[in-house]
């Protein structure tokens, strides 16, 4: 027989991500919990009284439940303090890429419509313009040397508070992650989809409270914001925090730490740095590679240089890490150009298309399912429909297979059927240095510009980025195009990395007999940067 649960239980479950921060939070609250590049301290106390100052401040606001925080700030702890105070305050944190632009912004704040806007001191002229235009109602600033008027008003708050109670399926953040329609999506995570995959990593990376994270990553993205920090803020470990891709920084600062994180770019440059060798990587146990494909050279040089094997996992905004390479050798093996093994408790599959399993070696759509995938697009109900299967599952929009094998210089090796390869993309997209580029969105800023008639937009390959942005365009007839002033045109509306680092005019588009442009053509007659 089942005995009633008792109604205590339900009332002292708080699924909000931050209880679980807290509950993990050592013993010894003065340790270290942040040092950064320049020197400065923070400990566990410290980023406790911040939070719940920070938290404070947004409560005494009375913004409404489901309120959105939208954040365009530098990397700074301060930024990192005000999306775990916007967590234990139980709103909804909206982090936006420091690259965007006015236009860009403008969607984004119109579409999510948030309460609480934060920003540079440097953007607040434009980024007030457009937030109170859209009716948000506090706009405030917060600087990377601890300054704005955020802090300020926080300053005079109490440094105490207590967590506010979420559900597991209540919103914790929103994600936008742009759409091959050319518009942004809002990808609805929950507390429960974060503090699932924190925990399973937590538990597969094997995160130990003595871990020292080198964080380079930037942190409006999952990478950065949800994997790499949340991975130590579980571990109750300390990280080393610095704002960007630094090689000096990673010879000055890897030897003390023992994992970091990095998109393919990093680790690109790190084989590309003589003195970067294994004397550097000296209490390293783990270097993690994600957000786009590492390249099976990289990974090779890696290894060669330093004796470690990266370990490559696959991730989206939608569902935050679905796969991974095994951390422990009894789980397997990491197997370069692999991204690994569904991560336990996820669920995941290749499909053809008419969503029926492929067999090992096959190829075809990948789909996931599992406590970690969201909960649709905001404000999106048709769109989130589409993107799902009628049994549920994820449509991924990547293409790959399990098992088969991989053809590298070494040669051909066999890949247990358990390992998913990813080949490539059924939606039309570009990764760029770890950033998502939609060529439908680059060439609808394109095709405003005067004297353009039609545009495409296309990824090549590149050394540095993996993929790098090329734009093919026409003109109008009668009008004279030049490559050099489009590119100018776009900078300064778009966020830079969006920018085409070349552009080809031409007479006219190839086409199908369908009418639709052949980009495959344009990748084999462009291709070359
Ligand atoms: C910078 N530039 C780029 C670029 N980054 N161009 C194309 N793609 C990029 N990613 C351009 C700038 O516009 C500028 O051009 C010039 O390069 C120098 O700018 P910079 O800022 O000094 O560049 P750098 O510091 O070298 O940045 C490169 C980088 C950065 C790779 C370190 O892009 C980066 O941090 N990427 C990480 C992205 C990330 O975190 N992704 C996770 C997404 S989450 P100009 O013309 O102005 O000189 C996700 C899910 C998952 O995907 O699985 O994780
Ligand atoms: P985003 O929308 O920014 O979260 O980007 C998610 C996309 O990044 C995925 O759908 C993949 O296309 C890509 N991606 C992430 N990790 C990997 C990886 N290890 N290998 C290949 N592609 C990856």
């Amino acid at each position: 027989m089942l005995l009633p649960i008792p109604f205590f239980i339900f009332r002292n479950m708080n699924a909000n991500l931050f209880a679980l921060f807290e509950s993990r939070f050592p013993a010894d609250r003065s340790a270290c919990c942040i040092e950064t590049h320049d020197g400065l301290y923070y400990s566990w106390d410290d980023l406790d009284r911040a939070t719940a100052k920070m938290a404070n401040l947004l409560a005494a606001l009375k913004l409404p439940e489901g309120a959105r925080v939208a954040v365009q700030v530098e990397k700074s702890p301060e930024a990192l303090f005000l999306y775990l105070a916007t967590l234990r305050a139980g709103y909804i944190y909206l982090p936006l890429n420091t690259a965007y632009q006015e236009a860009e912004i403008d969607y984004f704040v119109g579409n999510a419509e948030p309460a609480v806007v934060v920003c540079s001191s440097a953007n607040f002229g434009w980024v007030s313009k457009v937030a109170f235009r859209h009716g948000t109602k506090h706009v405030f600033t917060l600087d990377d040397d601890r300054s704005g008027s955020l802090l300020s008003r926080a300053a005079a708050q109490p440094d105490r508070f207590a967590t506010v109670a979420r559900g597991a399926d209540e919103l914790a953040a929103i994600l936008y992650t742009s759409g091959t329609t050319g518009r942004s999506k809002g990808a609805m995570l929950t507390h429960g989809n974060l503090a699932s995959n924190a925990k399973t990593l937590h538990a597969y990376w094997g995160w130990r409270s003595d871990d020292v994270l080198l964080h380079m990553l930037p942190i409006f993205h999952v990478h950065g914001l949800f994997v790499a920090s949340h991975g130590a803020l579980l571990a109750g470990a300390k990280m080393i925090w610095a704002p960007k891709l630094d090689m000096a920084q990673i010879l000055k600062f890897l030897p003390r730490c023992t994992v970091m994180m990095g998109v393919p770019t990093y680790y690109v440059r790190m084989v590309q740095e003589p003195r970067f060798d294994d004397d550097t990587c000296r209490r390293m146990r783990l270097f993690v590679s994600g957000s786009a494909p590492l390249l099976m050279e990289t990974f090779d040089a890696f290894r060669e240089r330093t004796g470690h094997t990266i370990l490559e996992r696959y991730g989206m905004s939608e569902t935050v890490m679905l796969v991974s390479n095994p951390y422990d050798a009894q789980d397997g093996e990491r197997i370069g150009g692999t991204v690994g093994k569904a991560l336990p408790g996820v669920s995941v599959r290749v499909v053809d298309g008419d969503g029926k399993p492929c067999a090992a070696g096959e190829i075809g759509n990948v789909e996931v399912r599992g406590p970690n995938v969201f909960k649709g697009y905001w404000r999106m109900p048709e769109k989130t429909q589409e993107e799902f299967t009628a049994d549920g599952w994820f449509k991924t929009g990547d293409v790959g297979r399990f098992g088969g094998a991989i053809v590298s210089q070494a040669g051909e090796r066999k890949v247990p059927d358990d390992y998913l390869t990813i080949v490539g993309r059924s939606k039309d997209l570009i990764i760029s240095g770890g950033y998502n580029v939609y060529p439908k969105e680059i060439e609808s800023f394109i095709d405003e510009m005067p004297g353009v008639a039609e545009s495409a937009v296309i990824g090549v390959p590149h050394a540095d980025f993996g993929e790098a942005v090329v734009a093919v365009v026409v003109g109008k007839p009668g009008a004279s195009l030049d490559a050099l002033s489009l590119i100018g045109g776009l900078k300064g509306r778009i966020a830079n990395f969006k920018v085409p680092k070349r552009v080809h005019v031409v007479d006219e588009l190839p086409r199908n007999t369908m009418g639709k442009v052949q980009k495959n053509v344009l990748r084999q007659q462009f291709g070359v940067l």
